[in-house]
């Protein structure tokens, strides 16, 4: 008789597979289920030297392979399978059992899911888990969320399957119900953002400075030793030296520069609206790509008049100088998009810590970077800042790189390289350095055409002025 597995994963693709091998390679007994079968059986003839797998072909076997209280991860397609798989296990839990959803799922879905297994004795932690199929086997990043009970029981087993910085674990209790799918949110939305700086790099690097993929390619191999060291910088210098096998053109010549997206970023953005949050780097990102995507309206662009897109000889724009706006551009989203994890804290009572985020972002994740731990330092050194750009070393790092920050955006405008990234970074430093902004202008604006009312420097409370009658100025 094979003993009770500890944990049990059900939907056995690519990252349920994987998740699966890592829990049995860390000498966890595995029980494994999926809707076809013939993957479970797969799954075990080919990887079943590597640990103690509980094969289970029915909804039934599988939760009487678990022991108590049971820990069921779920690894489907977000959404509605999710629903029904949910659906499908619950009725066969006992209370304190846990189910753990470890897909993409939206945040707003978590807390409906917690909130109705819990009033049926269950727990449901909504994880977010990062690091993709790679990750997944050999160590991703983990954020989950549901209650303290639950990490309690869980929390060593995904610790231990979770990526290492330092001996420290990338998981940790990120907060209630949807709090660990929120905070996975905005991890890819910042992902997106430090995608699309980077993009901007490649692209001012080859019309501004006229460089070729390939000595970009040494660029960014450089930058990757530096302060700019992380996985992204890493892939793209990887991505910018590979040649076409097919063409012998450099191979990011050959792709189709239309970007797609899944949808994390676009959730990010939309949430960051509802809480009133600027993340102007993540959405320009999520814009950027969707400009990218609209063939009809680049076609029809195609002819206007505008620079030539290519520096001159002596080019204007330095490596250098771009890795400045690079870091810069790169500061300003992570510290916008660590807002938006602290308004979301705020607005639903999660009470997350921020620096802890930094912490489990430093290894497995797509995002992971040396530079995270700078953030968390910068936490450390005073949870509750309203933005990581008052942070000594951030502050510091602006200051001195924002001469060749404008420089580049000044440079991109002119030689009509769109660098929305870096131009908008730039745009948020200088409103959050300004006294005054024309803000101003458009509250009176707001109050001309529709008695909005205005707010004054010199007194308290509201007033509305009747521009149709002699502009005679009233308390609202
Ligand atoms: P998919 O997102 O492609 O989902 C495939 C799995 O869902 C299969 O096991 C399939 O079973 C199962 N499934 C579906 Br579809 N509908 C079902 C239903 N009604 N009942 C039961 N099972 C159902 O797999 P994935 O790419 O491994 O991703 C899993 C989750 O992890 C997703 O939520 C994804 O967003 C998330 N995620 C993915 C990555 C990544 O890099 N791929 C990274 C981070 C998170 P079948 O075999 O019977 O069809």
């Amino acid at each position: 008789m094979t003993d009770k597995a500890v944990i049990g994963v059900t939907g056995l693709a690519v990252m349920g597979r994987n998740l699966a091998r890592n829990f049995a390679r860390h000498g966890h007994t595995v029980a494994v289920h999926n809707r076809t079968t013939a993957k479970t059986k797969a799954l075990v003839e080919e990887f079943g030297h590597e640990g103690t797998f509980v094969a289970a072909e029915t909804a039934e076997e599988f939760v009487a392979s678990l022991e108590r209280p049971r820990r069921l991860v779920i690894m489907v397609k977000a959404g509605a399978p999710t629903d029904a798989v949910i659906e499908e296990f619950a009725p066969l839990l006992e209370p304190g059992d846990m189910i753990v959803d470890g897909g993409n799922a939206h945040f707003a879905d978590t807390r409906r899911r917690e909130a109705a297994l819990r009033e049926r004795g269950l727990h449901f932690v909504g994880t977010g888990i990062s690091g993709g199929e790679e990750g997944a086997l050999n160590g991703p990043s983990i954020m989950p969320g549901g209650s303290v009970e639950s990490y309690q029981a869980l929390g060593p087993l995904l610790e231990s399957i979770s990526a290492k910085v330092d001996g420290t674990p990338c998981c940790t209790h990120v907060g209630p119900d949807g709090a660990g799918h929120f905070v996975k949110m905005v991890h890819n939305g910042i992902e997106y953002a430090d995608m699309q700086l980077i993009a901007e790099a490649y692209d001012l690097l080859r019309h501004g400075a006229g460089l070729t993929p390939a000595e970009i390619a040494d660029v960014f191999t450089d930058w990757n030793s530096g302060r700019l060291g992380s996985y992204l910088i890493e892939i793209t210098a990887e991505v910018l030296a590979h040649t076409d096998a097919k063409t012998g053109k450099p191979f990011v010549d050959v792709i189709l520069d239309q970007a797609e997206q899944k949808g994390t970023g676009r959730w990010t953005v939309q949430i960051a609206l509802d809480l009133g949050v600027p993340v102007s780097g993540i959405a320009e990102a999520v814009f950027a790509r969707s400009v990218s995507g609209h063939a009809d309206l680049r076609r029809a662009g195609r002819g206007l008049p505008g620079p030539a897109r290519t520096g001159t000889a002596g080019s204007p724009v330095s490596p250098d100088d771009v890795e400045k706006a690079l870091y810069a551009s790169k500061i300003i989203a992570y510290a916008q998009g660590f807002n938006q994890i602290q308004a979301g804290s705020k607005e639903y009572g999660w009470d997350i810590d921020a620096g802890a985020m930094a912490t489990i972002w430093r290894g497995g994740c797509i995002i992971r970077a040396k530079f995270l731990d700078r953030i968390r330092g910068a936490y450390e050194a005073d949870p509750s800042t309203p933005t990581l750009l008052t942070d000594d070393h951030f502050t510091e790092a602006l200051a001195d790189g924002q001469d060749a920050w404008r420089e580049v955006v000044a440079t991109s405008a002119r030689l009509g390289i769109p660098a929305p990234g870096f131009s908008s970074a730039l745009a948020y430093y200088d409103a959050l350095r300004a006294e005054r902004l024309p803000a101003a202008l458009t509250q009176a604006q707001r109050d001309f055409f529709g008695a909005h009312t205005y707010r004054r420097v010199d007194e308290d409370g509201s007033f509305h002025t009747h521009w149709e009658a002699g502009n005679t100025e009233a308390r609202a």
